[in-house]
């Protein structure tokens, strides 16, 4: 049997936090060794005799070509991001590992099968029409005829579902609608013809039209209106297109046409890139996300994946969120955690991950879960949507959920656009419906609810640094002033610290039988500190016993105050995987096995949760899940303390920490009632004794 055998992503110089900066990996993967298609589950399909090579980055094209040519490859395609190539090689070949073997290691990073991707939703289940509307969605400000369908926008109940289970698109439709933003739809092909899709289908402006030329020198020649990968034209409609016309119109269908429905971002340009077709691979993939960043996408959507950790589009997605794009990925349809079983790309760092939920609001029953790796739950059973031929009709799947969560993305940007995508995502992320009938969701995704349109657009004053005005005396009130403008209806949470610059540094080799730091077990089976398996000494903080689909958490918070390395050591176990998160982005291929390894990254200042996820496999007990040697360079052990609130207004009175000190610090955070925003903290200042005192 074919046993596939690579690692994760080596480093690169990327984003906050870095990706490990552990020695490069080895190349694993035999080239030209033949992956039996028909051995393999469905989702971890390899096309035979295609292979993915990444080099470091400073290995030249000319010097890629020339460090292949060796294997005698049929074709060589070049990856955009990754800094790889598609080898091409005779299916039927014998293996000829030798050549790879003998390439320097600081040259190529690794090598993996080309994998096929899938549709998370649609395929394989009849297109329905949806429940005929028996009375138009209450406060409907369109002439779509098949708004009053669209249950997933305005909700009352007209399909059968629960008023209010809706994303409050009606509302946020009068602050924005997605006007001036571009989301990239990498689906199957596109009916970029429909009356509803059409209004709003991306036009490349640097493109003449149909000259043969690639006039904007992106490498595609007259690309348009985007690009079918699947066939290598500029022609993203060719093919089948009811998936990919069916999101579409959840992102992008035009509003107060008088035909068909409503998007989520009525007014947002659509990029449409074809890569699921019936050559659906990871390769298409990595390509399709270089041109959506390449020729300006704000958010990709992506419906589509398969099962297995593939380096190289981690390292893409890696790549596209560093550049400042969110990639949108539908969770899958397994119903199942994927944090125990895995779903990619929606488990790979930086990806912002969608739950499907139904027309009351609980979790469709296909939908995948976990409150470690799925962002957010959104609408995605039974969505009316476009069809091919200037059609409309209803699917379902996690598949319909992320093109939904893709919209709002894009309202967001467009009425907020000095955010970033990563802060509008987080936006997106607090602003969820977490109580009603969306409670369910709080034990089911990170953020514990169902996005929000309406709450995702109201504003929010961001706080200036707060700094004292008056000598600050132990015990006493002092004024603080800060500069902002507080919203009707806004508050600042405050709080103080007596010892914001008191710093330790981390050293956990679990020996003595305990841990210094505040360590939290969760699960199906506690971690603990025992002598079942070390790295040094005689102890490690471990699990083992979890049963097939079990799992258990070790976490760890700490706020770094100065650029500081984090490294520990880890095995995987026999019955089961480890993966490391570090504030719920993925770092490395789940372990599994005894070995040690080593993992070091670098963290730039801010607040962490670093997670330790161990996974029942069902395998060998008595070979836990082990984590040891954890080091981290520079963390605070400074103390908040809860002091109030503050009412509109630019100043505010609080108490000072009891006693002399030569580094307290004040911190707020805005909080209109709809969601939080992020604490920012002021400078240090010294509070003296009282007199006399
Ligand atoms: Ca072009
Ligand atoms: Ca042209
Ligand atoms: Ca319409
Ligand atoms: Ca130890």
């Amino acid at each position: 049997m074919f046993t596939r055998r690579i690692d994760s992503a080596p480093s690169t110089t990327a984003a906050t936090p870095a990706p490990p900066s552990r020695p490069p990996a080895p190349p694993t993967e035999a080239i030209g060794a033949t992956a039996t298609a028909s051995a393999m589950p469905r989702d971890n399909e390899a096309i035979p005799g295609e292979h993915i090579v990444v080099f470091a980055p400073d290995v030249t094209r000319d010097q890629q070509v020339e460090l292949l040519a060796s294997l005698a490859p049929r074709k060589l395609e070049e990856l955009p991001l990754v800094n790889g190539m598609l080898v091409t090689m005779d299916p039927a070949r014998p293996p000829s590992i030798v050549g790879l073997d003998s390439f320097d290691r600081s040259r190529i990073l690794f090598t993996q099968p080309n994998f096929r991707q899938h549709l998370r939703g649609g395929e394989g289940t009849p297109v329905f029409d949806a429940s005929p509307a028996t009375e138009a969605a209450s406060g409907a400000t369109t002439n779509d005829p098949e708004y009053a369908k669209q249950y997933h926008l305005e909700n009352s109940g007209q399909t059968g579902g629960a008023a209010g289970s809706d994303i409050k698109a009606n509302a946020a439709w009068k602050t924005s609608t997605g006007k001036g933003v571009i989301v990239a739809l990498a689906d199957t092909n596109i009916d970029i013809e429909h009356p509803d899709i059409a209004p709003n289908v991306w036009t490349n402006a640097g493109e003449v039209a149909g000259d043969g030329k690639d006039n904007d020198g992106n490498g595609f020649i007259d690309d348009v209106h985007g690009w079918n990968f699947g066939k290598n034209s500029n022609r993203p409609q060719d093919g089948g297109q009811t998936h990919g016309t069916h999101t579409a119109g959840i992102i992008a269908a035009a509003q107060n046409n008088g035909v068909g429905g409503s998007g989520v971002a009525p007014d947002v340009t659509l990029m449409p890139l074809a890569i699921l077709t019936s050559n659906a691979t990871t390769a298409n993939a990595i390509k399709a996300f270089g041109y959506a960043v390449r020729n300006g996408a704000n958010v990709i959507s992506n419906s589509w994946g398969n099962n297995v950790y593939e380096p190289a589009l981690a390292e893409a997605v890696r790549q596209t969120v560093a550049a400042g794009v969110s990639v949108v990925v539908a969770a899958g349809n397994e119903n199942w955690d994927t944090g125990v079983n895995g779903s990619y790309p929606d488990n790979y760092a930086g990806s912002f991950s969608v739950a499907a939920s139904d027309a009351k609001d609980a979790k469709a029953s296909y939908s995948n879960r976990g409150t470690l790796t799925i962002d957010v739950a959104a609408p995605g059973d039974k969505i009316h949507s476009t069809l091919p031929g200037g059609k409309y009709g209803g699917m379902s799947g996690t598949s319909m959920a992320a093109p939904v969560v893709s919209g709002l993305l894009a309202l967001v940007k467009a009425r907020f656009p000095h955010l970033s995508m990563k802060e509008v995502e987080e936006r997106v992320a607090r602003s969820v419906q977490r109580d009603g009938a969306a409670k369910v969701w709080n034990t089911l995704v990170a953020s514990g609810g169902r996005v929000d349109a309406d709450a995702a657009l109201t504003p929010l004053a961001q706080p200036g640094a707060p700094v004292p005005t008056d000598g600050a005396v132990a015990g006493s009130p002092v004024r603080i002033d800060w500069s902002s403008d507080l919203l009707e209806g806004q508050r600042f949470q405050v709080e103080v610290s007596a010892n914001a610059n008191a710093k330790s540094a981390v050293a956990e080799d679990f020996d003595a039988g305990s841990a210094a730091r505040a360590f939290r077990s969760s699960g199906d089976k506690e971690w603990s500190i025992n002598d079942a398996i070390a790295r040094t000494g005689s102890k490690s903080f471990n699990v083992d016993g979890l049963g097939s689909g079990q799992q258990s958490r070790l976490e760890l918070t700490e706020t770094i105050t100065e650029p500081t390395e984090i490294s520990f050591a880890y095995t995987g176990g026999k019955s089961g995987e480890l993966s490391f998160f570090i504030n719920r982005d993925l770092q490395f291929k789940p372990a599994n096995g005894g070995s040690w390894q080593d993992f070091t990254t670098t963290l730039q200042p801010g607040t962490y949760t670093f997670t330790w996820l161990a996974a029942g496999k069902g395998g060998k007990q008595g070979s836990p899940v082990a984590v040891d040697q954890l080091r981290i360079g520079s963390v605070s052990d400074a103390a908040w303390t809860p002091v109030g609130t503050t009412e509109p207004g630019t100043t505010g009175t609080f108490w000072t920490p009891p006693a002399a000190t030569e580094a307290a610090a004040v911190r707020v955070r805005p909080d209109n009632g709809r969601f939080q925003g992020d604490w920012v903290q002021g400078e240090s200042f010294p509070v003296v004794a009282k007199q006399g005192g």
